[in-house]
Protein backbone atom coordinates (compact mmCIF):
# COMPACT_ATOMS: atom_id res chain seq x y z
CA UNK A 1 0.00 0.00 0.00
CA UNK A 2 2.51 2.39 1.03
CA UNK A 3 4.64 1.51 -2.33
CA UNK A 4 1.67 2.14 -4.38
CA UNK A 5 0.89 5.51 -2.70
CA UNK A 6 4.46 6.34 -2.98
CA UNK A 7 4.74 5.37 -6.89
CA UNK A 8 1.51 7.97 -7.80
CA UNK A 9 2.77 10.75 -5.81
CA UNK A 10 5.99 10.71 -7.23
CA UNK A 11 4.13 10.58 -10.76
CA UNK A 12 2.04 13.30 -10.12
CA UNK A 13 4.94 15.77 -10.03
CA UNK A 14 8.24 14.05 -10.14
CA UNK A 15 8.75 10.44 -12.53
CA UNK A 16 10.73 8.14 -11.44
CA UNK A 17 13.75 6.91 -13.01
CA UNK A 18 13.26 3.45 -15.72
CA UNK A 19 14.38 0.30 -13.24
CA UNK A 20 16.56 -0.40 -15.83
CA UNK A 21 18.69 2.01 -14.85
CA UNK A 22 21.04 1.88 -12.00
CA UNK A 23 20.25 4.25 -9.72
CA UNK A 24 23.30 6.61 -8.83
CA UNK A 25 21.48 8.36 -5.80
CA UNK A 26 18.91 7.03 -3.06
CA UNK A 27 16.12 8.90 -1.55
CA UNK A 28 15.08 7.07 1.64
CA UNK A 29 12.77 8.29 4.16
CA UNK A 30 11.25 6.93 7.29
CA UNK A 31 7.88 7.23 6.96
CA UNK A 32 5.53 7.64 3.48
CA UNK A 33 4.13 10.99 5.34
CA UNK A 34 7.72 12.49 4.79
CA UNK A 35 7.23 11.85 0.90
CA UNK A 36 5.63 15.61 0.54
CA UNK A 37 8.81 17.12 1.52
CA UNK A 38 11.37 14.15 0.24
CA UNK A 39 9.87 14.62 -3.50
CA UNK A 40 11.26 17.81 -3.64
CA UNK A 41 14.90 16.26 -4.32
CA UNK A 42 13.29 13.23 -6.73
CA UNK A 43 12.52 16.66 -8.85
CA UNK A 44 15.88 17.73 -8.26
CA UNK A 45 17.44 14.88 -9.63
CA UNK A 46 14.93 14.39 -12.40
CA UNK A 47 15.60 17.96 -13.50
CA UNK A 48 19.59 17.10 -13.95
CA UNK A 49 18.85 14.01 -15.55
CA UNK A 50 20.42 11.44 -12.30
CA UNK A 51 19.12 8.59 -12.21
CA UNK A 52 17.93 7.55 -8.46
CA UNK A 53 15.75 5.19 -6.46
CA UNK A 54 12.70 6.21 -3.48
CA UNK A 55 12.27 3.59 -0.79
CA UNK A 56 10.68 3.88 2.94
CA UNK A 57 13.17 2.39 5.44
CA UNK A 58 12.51 3.16 9.06
CA UNK A 59 15.23 2.73 11.37
CA UNK A 60 12.78 2.67 14.46
CA UNK A 61 10.05 0.32 12.50
CA UNK A 62 12.12 -1.51 9.76
CA UNK A 63 15.57 -1.81 11.40
CA UNK A 64 16.67 -5.00 9.67
CA UNK A 65 15.19 -2.96 6.22
CA UNK A 66 17.52 -0.32 6.81
CA UNK A 67 20.34 -2.48 7.76
CA UNK A 68 20.28 -4.45 4.31
CA UNK A 69 19.46 -0.99 2.54
CA UNK A 70 22.40 0.53 3.94
CA UNK A 71 24.88 -2.44 3.73
CA UNK A 72 23.79 -3.16 -0.20
CA UNK A 73 23.76 0.32 -1.51
CA UNK A 74 27.13 0.71 -2.40
CA UNK A 75 27.28 -2.59 -4.45
CA UNK A 76 24.23 -1.67 -6.13
CA UNK A 77 26.38 1.23 -7.51
CA UNK A 78 24.07 3.97 -4.84
CA UNK A 79 26.75 7.08 -4.88
CA UNK A 80 24.85 9.19 -2.57
CA UNK A 81 21.94 8.68 -0.35
CA UNK A 82 19.49 11.24 0.81
CA UNK A 83 17.62 10.18 4.74
CA UNK A 84 15.11 12.62 5.14
CA UNK A 85 13.36 11.40 8.46
CA UNK A 86 11.09 13.68 11.48
CA UNK A 87 11.20 13.30 15.30
CA UNK A 88 13.76 11.28 16.60
CA UNK A 89 15.30 11.19 13.18
CA UNK A 90 17.55 8.32 13.09
CA UNK A 91 17.36 7.08 10.17
CA UNK A 92 20.82 9.05 8.37
CA UNK A 93 22.47 9.18 10.73
CA UNK A 94 22.70 4.94 11.01
CA UNK A 95 22.49 4.57 7.72
CA UNK A 96 26.14 6.86 7.66
CA UNK A 97 27.85 4.10 10.57
CA UNK A 98 26.56 1.45 7.90
CA UNK A 99 27.63 2.91 4.41
CA UNK A 100 31.28 4.49 3.42
CA UNK A 101 28.46 6.98 1.26
CA UNK A 102 28.29 9.98 1.33
CA UNK A 103 25.19 10.31 3.37
CA UNK A 104 22.58 13.64 3.39
CA UNK A 105 20.40 14.15 5.83
CA UNK A 106 16.95 16.05 5.24
CA UNK A 107 15.18 17.04 8.68
CA UNK A 108 11.40 16.60 8.19
CA UNK A 109 8.88 19.01 9.68
CA UNK A 110 6.78 17.18 12.53
CA UNK A 111 3.38 17.91 13.78
CA UNK A 112 5.39 19.07 17.03
CA UNK A 113 8.32 21.35 17.85
CA UNK A 114 8.38 22.64 14.31
CA UNK A 115 11.36 20.45 13.09
CA UNK A 116 14.27 21.05 15.38
CA UNK A 117 13.68 17.84 17.30
CA UNK A 118 14.70 16.61 13.68
CA UNK A 119 17.31 18.90 12.76
CA UNK A 120 18.65 18.19 16.14
CA UNK A 121 18.94 14.45 15.93
CA UNK A 122 20.47 14.81 12.38
CA UNK A 123 22.85 17.06 12.50
CA UNK A 124 24.52 16.08 16.01
CA UNK A 125 26.08 13.55 14.73
CA UNK A 126 29.63 11.71 16.54
CA UNK A 127 32.83 12.73 15.27
CA UNK A 128 33.89 10.14 12.83
CA UNK A 129 30.21 9.60 11.44
CA UNK A 130 29.45 12.64 9.43
CA UNK A 131 25.69 13.49 7.95
CA UNK A 132 25.96 16.29 5.48
CA UNK A 133 22.36 18.33 7.19
CA UNK A 134 19.89 20.59 4.89
CA UNK A 135 17.69 23.07 6.55
CA UNK A 136 14.48 21.73 7.68
CA UNK A 137 12.70 20.60 5.09
CA UNK A 138 14.77 21.56 2.53
CA UNK A 139 14.78 18.13 0.34
CA UNK A 140 15.73 20.40 -2.10
CA UNK A 141 19.24 21.12 -1.24
CA UNK A 142 19.93 17.81 -0.63
CA UNK A 143 19.18 17.00 -4.44
CA UNK A 144 21.68 20.21 -5.71
CA UNK A 145 24.26 18.85 -2.55
CA UNK A 146 23.88 14.95 -4.13
CA UNK A 147 24.06 16.25 -7.43
CA UNK A 148 27.58 18.72 -6.73
CA UNK A 149 28.95 15.37 -4.84
CA UNK A 150 28.45 13.40 -8.10
CA UNK A 151 29.79 16.31 -10.75
CA UNK A 152 33.07 15.65 -8.36
CA UNK A 153 33.78 12.94 -10.57
CA UNK A 154 31.47 14.01 -13.77
CA UNK A 155 32.27 16.67 -15.60
CA UNK A 156 29.02 17.22 -17.71
CA UNK A 157 27.49 17.04 -14.60
CA UNK A 158 29.87 20.07 -13.19
CA UNK A 159 28.65 21.77 -16.37
CA UNK A 160 25.20 21.35 -15.62
CA UNK A 161 25.49 22.77 -12.30
CA UNK A 162 27.08 25.56 -13.38
CA UNK A 163 24.38 26.52 -15.82
CA UNK A 164 21.49 25.68 -12.91
CA UNK A 165 23.43 28.28 -10.73
CA UNK A 166 23.67 31.22 -13.99
CA UNK A 167 20.02 30.26 -14.00
CA UNK A 168 19.52 30.90 -10.79
CA UNK A 169 21.64 34.63 -11.06
CA UNK A 170 19.80 35.75 -13.58
CA UNK A 171 16.38 35.10 -12.50
CA UNK A 172 17.29 37.15 -9.39
CA UNK A 173 18.34 39.74 -11.24
CA UNK A 174 15.62 39.60 -13.66
CA UNK A 175 13.48 40.36 -10.91
CA UNK A 176 15.50 43.27 -8.83
CA UNK A 177 15.21 45.10 -12.32
CA UNK A 178 11.52 44.34 -12.63
CA UNK A 179 11.26 46.21 -9.10
CA UNK A 180 13.67 49.34 -10.11
CA UNK A 181 11.59 49.41 -13.49
C1 LIG B 1 9.72 9.26 11.49
O1 LIG B 1 8.55 9.49 12.19
C2 LIG B 1 9.34 9.48 10.06
O2 LIG B 1 10.47 9.89 9.35
C3 LIG B 1 8.27 10.54 10.10
O3 LIG B 1 8.78 11.82 9.84
C4 LIG B 1 7.79 10.47 11.54
C5 LIG B 1 6.32 10.16 11.66
O4 LIG B 1 6.02 8.99 10.94
P1 LIG B 1 4.50 8.53 10.72
O5 LIG B 1 3.93 8.31 12.09
O6 LIG B 1 3.82 9.67 9.98
O7 LIG B 1 4.58 7.29 9.89
O8 LIG B 1 10.21 7.98 11.68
Amino acid sequence: IVLTRLNSMLKEEASESEPTITPRVGIIMGSDSDLPVMKDAAKVLDMFGVPYEVRIVSAHRTPETMFSYALSARNRGIQVIIAGAGGAAHLPGMVASLTPLPVIGVPVRGSSLDGMDSLMSIVQMPRGVPVATVAINNATNAGLLAVRMLGAGDADLLARMSQYQEDTRDEVLRKAEKLQA
